[in-house]
C-alpha cells in the first residue's frame, strides 16, 4: 500500500480527504467548527450542500439507564452492516467548570476502535451555549461527509437537552427498571416527541412494569403521530440483546418519515433551530464569553448577587460594551 503524507488544512487534498470522511481530516474539521471562528463557519457553509441524507438518531433517558452501552452496540451493528456511523456524546456539564464523559469513553470503547465508527463528545469547553451549537455543527459535518446514521446521546432532563433532542429525526427514550420516572420525563417534554421507547436492562426485575408504563404512554403519544405507533422495545445492552430489533424499528421510522414528508419538515424545523443557535452565538454567547474573559461577568455577578444593581442593568452594561456597535449597524438597512 502506498503511503501519502496526510493532507493539511486548508489544501484541496484536505477537503477531498474530509469529503471522503477520512478520520484525521474529520477530526480536524470538528475541532475547527468547535472553535467557533470564521474558518469553522466557512467550513460549515462549504459542507452544507453535501448534507441532508443522514438519519439522526437521538438517544436520551435518565442517567445510568444504559444509553452509552446501547449506543455502543447500535454503532457496532451499523458498522458490521457496512455503514459509517457517527456518535455525538453530549456532555451537559457546566460551561465554565468543564467536565468529562469518562464513563462514556469506557462504555463506547468497543465501537470507538472500529474504523467505520467515529465518536466525539460535545462539551461546552468554556463557552456558554457551546454544547447545543457544537452538537448541531458536529451533526452537520458528519452528515455532509457520509456518516449515516448520526447518533446523539444526551441525558434527557434539563431544558437545554430537550433542545438538542429536537434535532433528531428519530428520538429514542431509553428507560430502565427502577430508574427515572417516565411521567417525570414527560413533564420535561421528552416523551412527547419520542419515536421509539426502549426498556433497557430488560434482564432486571421491574422490566415488565416499566414496559407497561411506557406502553400506556405510547398509546397516548401515538395519537399525535398519525401513521406511526411508538414501539416499546426491550434490550439488554451489555449483552447486545434486542439491538437488531431496535435497528429495524429505527429503519422503519426512517421510512415512515420519508413516506409522509416528515423528514423534510424536520429538516426545516432544524434549520430554524440552527439559525436561532447561530443568532444566540452572535448576540448572547459571544458577549457573555468576552465579559467572562475580561472579568466583567464576575464583577456584574457580584453586584447583582449583592443587590447593588438589577440583572437587567447588568445585561445592559454587557450589551453596551460588546454589542452596541452591532445593534446600530443591524438596525440600519
Ligand atoms: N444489567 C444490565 N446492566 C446494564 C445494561 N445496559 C447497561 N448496563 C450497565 O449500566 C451501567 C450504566 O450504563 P451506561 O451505558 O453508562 O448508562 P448511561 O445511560 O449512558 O449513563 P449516563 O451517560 O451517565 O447518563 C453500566 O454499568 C452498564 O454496564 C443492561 O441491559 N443490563
Ligand atoms: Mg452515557
Amino acid at each position: 500500500m502506498q503511503t501519502h503524507a496526510i493532507p493539511r488544512y486548508p489544501d484541496a487534498g484536505w477537503y477531498d480527504a474530509l469529503e471522503r470522511g477520512a478520520k484525521p481530516a474529520l477530526g480536524e474539521a470538528l475541532t475547527l467548527v468547535e472553535a467557533g471562528g470564521a474558518e469553522g463557519r466557512a467550513l460549515l457553509d462549504r459542507l452544507h450542500p453535501l448534507g441532508g441524507r443522514a438519519q439522526i438518531i437521538g438517544v436520551t433517558g435518565p442517567p445510568g439507564s444504559g444509553k452509552s452501552t446501547l449506543v455502543n452496540e447500535l454503532a457496532l451493528h451499523y458498522a458490521v452492516a457496512g455503514r459509517r456511523v457517527a456518535v455525538v456524546a453530549v456532555d451537559p456539564s457546566s460551561p465554565f467548570t468543564g467536565g468529562a464523559v469518562l464513563g462514556d469513553r469506557v462504555r463506547m470503547a468497543r465501537a470507538s476502535g472500529n474504523e467505520r465508527v467515529f465518536i466525539r463528545s460535545a462539551s461546552s469547553r468554556g463557552r456558554l451555549g457551546g454544547v447545543a451549537r457544537s452538537t448541531f455543527d458536529f451533526v452537520r459535518v458528519f452528515d455532509a461527509v457520509g456518516y449515516d446514521p448520526v447518533i446523539v446521546e444526551t441525558v434527557g432532563i434539563g431544558q437545554s437537552e430537550v433542545d438538542i433532542w429536537r434535532i433528531a429525526h428519530t428520538p429514542i427514550v431509553v428507560e430502565a427498571p427502577g430508574l427515572g420516572d417516565a411521567v417525570q420525563a414527560m413533564k420535561a417534554g421528552v416523551l412527547e416527541i419520542a419515536s421509539i421507547f426502549c426498556v433497557n436492562k430488560a434482564d432486571q426485575a421491574g422490566a415488565d412494569a416499566k414496559a407497561a408504563q411506557l406502553a400506556e404512554l405510547s398509546d397516548r403519544a401515538s395519537a399525535h403521530t398519525p401513521g406511526w405507533t411508538i414501539p416499546v422495545l426491550r434490550t439488554v445492552a451489555h449483552e447486545g440483546t434486542g439491538i437488531v430489533a431496535l435497528a429495524e424499528a429505527i429503519a422503519r421510522h426512517g421510512d415512515y418519515l420519508h413516506a409522509t414528508g416528515r423528514f423534510k419538515a424536520l429538516e426545516r424545523a432544524r434549520a430554524i433551530a440552527e439559525i436561532r443557535t447561530g443568532l444566540e452565538a452572535l448576540f448572547v454567547d459571544a458577549p457573555m464569553t468576552r465579559a467572562h474573559r475580561d472579568g466583567i461577568l464576575d464583577r456584574l455577578a457580584d453586584e447583582v448577587a449583592m443587590r447593588a444593581r438589577g440583572p437587567a442593568s447588568a445585561a445592559q452594561e454587557i450589551e453596551s460594551r460588546y454589542l452596541a456597535g452591532r445593534a446600530t449597524s443591524a438596525q440600519t438597512p
